[in-house]
């Protein structure tokens, strides 16, 4: 019944966090130097997002970055391969539109696994919600340079047509805004009603990393 359905929808967002971190080998860090960078700041949830390197590498990199996230008690989410969440136990999986369908990759990592899905559109969106995603990372914000082929620009705009499009068809998902986000962004996104963010160059060239991480905890709890 409804109450039921409400608890249910409660816990869908309660198990995802709202602040995640993206993985990304850039300003002379590695992807575990990265990782140990916002780890240390106080993030924890992590996205390891390694593009343009084979399976095994990926992997390698992967055991690394799920003992350094185990050791601050972080939760690790992996881009791209159902094989290496699985070898490597991390937290979840996150795909693109062009990789594997959510269903196909719940047969790899099996039932407890976290699985987000991007979405650059509302139809993306209805498209993730039938897949069974667990979140959706829905962008770009705005311009980034971190992530090639990019999709057209939302804006603060595109979240709230989209977020209202969402309610009047009675759906809810967590959805967590990405590209090119600054924290000064944060307060107006939420406010459209999504989720959290995602961020990478923001924080790794934050100038007080830490103090950065802890403003938006207090703006996103
Ligand atoms: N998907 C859409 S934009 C993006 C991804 C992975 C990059 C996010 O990184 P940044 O540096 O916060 O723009
Ligand atoms: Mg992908």
């Amino acid at each position: 019944g409804a109450i039921w359905n409400s608890e249910a929808s409660d816990f869908q967002f309660l198990k995802i966090h709202k602040l995640q971190f993206i993985s990304n080998q850039t300003a002379g860090l590695s992807h575990l130097e990265s990782i140990k960078l916002a780890l240390t700041a106080g993030c924890r949830w992590i996205q390891l997002r390694v593009k343009n390197q084979p399976e095994n590498e990926v992997l390698e990199i992967a055991i690394a970055a799920k003992e350094l996230c185990d050791s601050y008690a972080a939760r690790l989410i992996i881009n791209d391969f159902p094989h290496v969440v699985k070898a490597v136990n991390a937290y979840g999986l996150h795909l693109g539109l062009n990789d594997m369908q959510i269903s196909e990759a719940r047969e790899i990592v099996g039932y407890n696994m976290i699985i987000g899905g991007t979405a650059n559109t509302f139809e993306d969106v209805l498209l993730r919600i039938n897949e069974g995603a667990d979140y959706i990372g829905l962008g770009p914000f705005r311009f980034t340079t971190t992530k090639q082929n990019l999709s057209p620009i939302l804006g603060l705009d595109g979240y709230r047509v989209l977020m209202q499009k969402l309610s009047e068809q009675k759906l809810s998902i967590p959805i967590i805004a990405i590209g090119g986000i600054l924290p000064d962004d944060v307060a107006e996104i939420l406010a459209t009603g999504i989720h959290g963010v995602a961020m990478s160059s923001a924080l790794i060239q934050s100038k007080e990393t830490k103090e950065t991480v802890q403003k938006l905890e207090e703006i996103l709890c």
